[in-house]
């Protein structure tokens, strides 16, 4: 018990232990003893795609957000996909200036190989952070995939960073990414297409400005320069006190709290499914029938449903 109460007094090494003991789901009792402290921090998403600038924009954005004596608790979700990460990764800016300061506390998750997971151990830590005393808990996420569209949910705010090169925009409207911004940012503001980008994305929004109160704004900034900090910032927080006076935080966090428990229970007939239910030998057997067409994959479905229910 000692170190809950370490922690909840917001001492770094406890929430750096009870971050791990939660990651490896090692004390389930764990979460039970912090989620009554959960529910006081405000979630901010910071998404996008590889290199768009997201961690120069959370460093820019910290020390405005730190104001008021609040306290900031920073989530990086790094999929390390061979794709985006190695020979990105000595361009990439580090937050550790960042995680001196006693009011910031990083913490980097990576999937290490295995997708499945990581957006659902994402949200455990955010939890976390928010029972340590976070007020903003921010969670920047590389990529537009299905990781970042799930742990936008959890998202009060979620920021979608784009940047003029590379089609990331058309990008980006593939990957449903836009369904989740609440605010857009057109980041590298001092090279050339920033404008032009905004003006597409003004039009890629007509639709969702229209049947909505929120005002969806597409702001610009060169987050290396400190240019249009101030005004994210004070475009998160009005997006915040939107959400507040409408009702619409209270009504989406519960709609939050359904979407999370049905990915857990999800989760849970998964587990049980290929632990217990399906006899994998026999399984085996049905696909080497399946593979002679003799049977189809829906008979094999037939079959195992029939156990179950
Ligand atoms: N010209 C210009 N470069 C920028 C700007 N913001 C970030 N950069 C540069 O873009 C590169 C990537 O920035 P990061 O902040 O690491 O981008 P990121 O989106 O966090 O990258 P990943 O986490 O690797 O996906 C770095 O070299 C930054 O210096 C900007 O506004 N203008
Ligand atoms: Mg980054």
């Amino acid at each position: 018990m000692e170190l809950l109460q370490r922690f909840l007094k917001g001492e770094k090494p406890a929430i750096a232990r009870v971050i791990t003991k939660i990651e490896n789901g090692t004390d389930p009792k764990l979460l039970e003893d912090i989620f009554p402290h959960t529910g006081n921090a405000y979630y901010i998403g910071i998404t996008g795609p590889p290199g768009a600038g997201k961690s120069s924009l959370v460093n820019a954005m910290v020390p405005k957000l730190l104001e008021n004596n609040k306290k900031v608790g920073i989530i990086a979700v790094d999929p390390t996909s061979p794709f985006s990460g190695g020979a990105l990764l000595g361009d990439r800016i580090r937050m550790n200036d960042l995680a001196l300061n006693e009011n910031v506390f990083i913490r980097s998750m990576a999937t290490r190989g295995s997708l499945g997971g990581l957006a659902s151990k994402t949200k455990d830590v955010a939890l976390v952070l928010d029972a340590a005393g976070f007020d903003y808990v921010l969670i920047e996420t590389v990529g537009v995939g299905q990781v970042e569209l799930d742990i936008a949910q959890v998202c009060d705010t979620t920021v979608v960073t784009l940047v003029p090169e590379s089609g990331d925009a058309i990008q980006a409207m593939k990957a449903g990414i836009l369904e989740v911004a609440d605010i857009l940012v057109v980041n590298k503001g001092d090279r050339t297409g920033a404008d032009r980008l905004i003006m597409e994305m003004k039009f890629a929004f007509e639709l969702r400005v229209h049947n909505s109160d929120w005002h969806y704004p597409i702001l610009k900034t060169t987050a290396i320069e400190n240019i249009g900090i101030d005004e994210l910032v004070s475009t998160i927080k009005s997006h915040k006190e939107y959400l507040e006076k409408s009702g619409k935080l209270e009504t989406e966090r519960k709609n939050k709290l359904v979407i999370r428990v049905n990915e857990l229970i999800e989760e849970k007939i998964k587990t049980h499914l290929h632990e217990y239910v399906i006899d994998q030998k026999q399984l085996k057997k049905m696909i080497d029938k399946a593979y002679e067409r003799k049977i189809t994959p829906h008979y094999i479905i037939d079959e195992i449903a029939k156990k179950i229910f």
